[in-house]
């Protein structure tokens, strides 16, 4: 499977670029090599304060005749601070004028988690605004004016568990189309995994790599690298190939998009190669052992004393 697709007949290629920290002065180049061999796919949002730079680069392809818009997907995000229903079209404005695109592909809610207006990141309780006075149900009305406005195709989450899933498709008239989670070896959320599937939301898997770039400030000590795992690197070594892509392949072949982040050109033109990779039953088990239960992006970030939001609420 190469493709997922939507119930209106949209595909949206399952392998993208995800383009968190990658940094202005580089990410330019990074996307125009990543369309330019092949990638389809962006995983953008506005807090990765490089959406600018991205559409920049998609505009030098399409006006290069590299590819049409049409043939693109490009996904962003709403941010925390704009949760409000009122403020959630004016939010995909700011990123289209930032893509220079008139609409995304997709569009999804960043986290369970609202921030006053104008806060990037809590830096304290007061920094928040509860699911009681923004409840989620509020931002998805907004989230649905963003489709019938034609400024998104498809709208979705990323974040949710269950619990939070659930609220959304009670009373929504477009129910979600994506849950963009962590996943990966060490924590492959089967669970939320069969939930979503019989549910027919697709997932997308951010940080498939372990996202060994984060900031010191949101890594643990000591942590399990990926990238380095015994099982992984044996099993990429006897196809030749390197971690990395059996990481993407084993994602590709469980039917979740996947979407590492790189500017570096070679492992660009690496993860993409990891389309080709393929995994017998065996070796799809013997990464599946490798459970931890380990969260690389716990969200404790967004849990403060006396805060509206313990991890318990924001992974439910
Ligand atoms: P990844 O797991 O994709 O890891 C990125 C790191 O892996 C970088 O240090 C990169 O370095 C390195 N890398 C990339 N390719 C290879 C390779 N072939 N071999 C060895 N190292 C490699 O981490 P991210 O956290 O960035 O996750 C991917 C994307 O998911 C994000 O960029 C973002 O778009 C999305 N995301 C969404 C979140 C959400 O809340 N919705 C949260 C986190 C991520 P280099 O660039 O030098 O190649
Ligand atoms: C706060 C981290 C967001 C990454 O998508």
């Amino acid at each position: 499977m190469t493709h997922i697709t939507f119930a209106n007949g949209d595909k949206m290629p399952m392998l993208g670029l995800g383009t968190w920290k990658s940094e202005k002065g580089k990410v330019f180049e990074a996307v125009k090599t990543a369309i330019k061999i092949g990638y389809r796919h962006v995983d953008c949002a506005p807090i990765y304060g490089n959406e600018q730079e991205i559409g920049e680069a998609i505009k030098a392809c399409i006006e290069e005749g590299v590819v049409r818009r049409e043939d693109l997907w490009i996904t962003s995000k709403l941010w925390n601070d704009s949760h409000r229903k009122e403020d959630v079209v004016p939010a995909v404005k700011n990123t289209l004028k930032d893509l220079s695109l008139d609409y995304v592909d997709l569009f999804l809610i960043h986290w369970p988690v609202a921030l006053k207006k104008g806060v990037y990141l809590a830096t304290s309780a007061a920094d928040f605004l509860s699911l009681a006075e923004i409840p989620l149900e509020d931002t998805w009305r907004g989230m649905e004016e963003v489709v019938h406005n034609g400024l998104a195709k498809h709208i979705g989450v990323s974040n949710f568990g269950k619990a939070n899933l659930s609220k959304l498709m009670g009373t929504s008239t477009i129910k979600p189309e994506m849950n963009q989670v962590e996943t990966h070896p060490y924590f492959q959320q089967n669970d939320l995994l069969d939930f979503c599937g019989e549910n027919g939301i697709p997932l997308t898997a951010y940080s498939p790599l372990g996202s060994s770039d984060r900031p010191s400030a949101l890594k643990a000590d000591n942590e399990p690298n990926l990238l380095e795992d015994k099982v992984i690197r044996s099993i990429a070594e006897s196809k030749n190939a390197a971690p990395a892509q059996i990481l993407i392949s084993w994602s590709l072949h469980r039917g979740v998009s996947v979407i590492p982040k790189s500017t570096n050109d070679q492992r660009i033109r690496e993860n993409f190669e990891a389309r080709n990779i393929q995994l017998n039953s065996e070796e799809m088990e013997m990464i599946s052992n490798l459970e931890k239960g380990r969260r690389y992006l716990s969200g404790e970030f967004w849990v403060f004393e006396n805060g509206p939001y313990q991890l318990k609420d924001i992974w439910a």
